[in-house]
């Protein structure tokens, strides 16, 4: 049987055209700035972004974590979304290793964060209050289920950022995703945050990596912390390789993703007990709740025996996220399993 794995786009393989380029890559020393391949992957990094400059690190954790330790100082407050990945899933390596208070407002079904919320949440000038210099953004947004922050909302909410000197930090971790989806190239949706980070191992299915963009003075800062935090890499060139394949080649076909991300929602909806949790697809990701009459041990257990995975997002909620070693005819197997499924656990 064959396992169809919904679980995350970060279990894509890297392909034959990533694993040639690997095995063929020109390498040096990163850390002394001479790896050829890390460097055209930075530069088109940044030119994809429309950012001056760019950083290769590890992971997108990582490029949060080092976005944030160069745009603040031990202390201070960054305002970020209740359902933030920075927030929820990154360890609190912002607090812990950045010494900073993340100062939540609520995230709306669409990943949004209210003006009104933010501009409340901005510090004013008093002795008692840490001081407030970043606002961090999602888009996609994976909490809210793959949602897409348009250009025009984030210049509204980085101007509001900017009018109180607040720097911004955008997890663009799927920002092509977005892209594809709204035919803009990703620099429009970068433009007005200050720096972006973006993971070339999830939809874009090469092995390892995330790129951290923004300007040249953010960079070469960025560059320090990162190797404070342990990340500078050296012949790092044997898995940029890949990221340079994935820009050329994996960007437009996240289409097909989405189309099959729609598919499978629209399934889902059909099956008696299970629910869509977001009111449209607008991406690669897929959040769905079970009603009382289908339990989550059971649905889990049998879901494991018909080698369907998803991932479980607490209580009655889970996720699946469609990518590139997802087929239309997956789609169509993997709902047919979890129709059987909730057929024999229904109460
Ligand atoms: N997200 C992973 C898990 O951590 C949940 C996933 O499977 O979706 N920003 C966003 C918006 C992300 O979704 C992720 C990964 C990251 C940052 C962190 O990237 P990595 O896993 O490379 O550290």
């Amino acid at each position: 049987m064959k396992i169809i794995d919904l679980r995350s786009d970060t279990v894509t393989h890297p392909t034959p055209e990533m694993r040639r380029a690997m095995f063929e890559a020109e390498v040096g020393d990163d850390v002394y700035g001479e790896d050829p391949t890390v460097n055209k992957l930075e530069a088109m990094a940044a030119e994809k972004t429309g950012k001056e400059a760019a950083l290769f690190i590890t992971s997108g954790t990582m490029g949060n974590l080092t976005a944030v330790l160069t745009h603040t100082h031990h202390g201070n407050e960054i305002i970020l979304g209740d359902g933030a990945h920075i927030f929820l899933n990154e360890v609190g390596g912002a607090a812990a290793l950045g010494g900073v208070v993340m100062r939540t407002v609520p995230n709306d079904s669409h990943g949004r964060l209210d003006p009104a919320d933010v501009e409340r949440a901005i510090r004013g000038k008093n002795i008692h209050y840490p001081e407030t210099t970043l606002l961090c953004l999602e888009n996609t947004h994976n909490r809210c289920g793959g949602a897409i922050l348009t250009p025009q909302y984030t210049r509204e909410i980085c101007g509001l950022a900017h009018r109180h000197g607040l720097k911004v930090h955008l997890d663009g971790a799927r920002i092509f995703n977005a892209a594809v989806a709204l035919g803009v190239p990703a620099s429009t949706l970068a433009a007005d945050a200050d720096s972006v980070s973006f993971c070339i191992s999830k939809g874009l299915s090469a092995p390892v990596g995330s790129l951290l963009c923004g300007t040249k003075e953010f960079i070469e800062r960025a560059r320090r912390v990162r190797k404070m935090l342990g990340g500078g890499m050296r012949q790092a060139g044997i898995i940029a390789a890949a990221g340079i394949v994935a820009l050329e080649t994996m960007i437009d076909r996240l289409a097909e993703d989405h189309a099959n991300a729609k598919r499978l929602a629209a399934g889902l909806g059909n099956i008696k007990g299970i629910s869509l949790a977001q009111e449209t697809v607008e991406t690669n990701i897929v959040m769905f709740d079970l009603s009382a009459e289908l339990p989550v041990s059971d649905f889990i257990a049998g879901l494991t025996a018909q080698g369907v995975k998803v991932g479980a997002r607490g209580g009655n909620l889970f996720r699946a996220v469609t990518h590139r070693m997802i087929s239309t005819s997956d789609i169509d197997e993997a709902l047919a399993r979890i129709e059987t499924v909730s057929k024999v656990i229904r109460k």
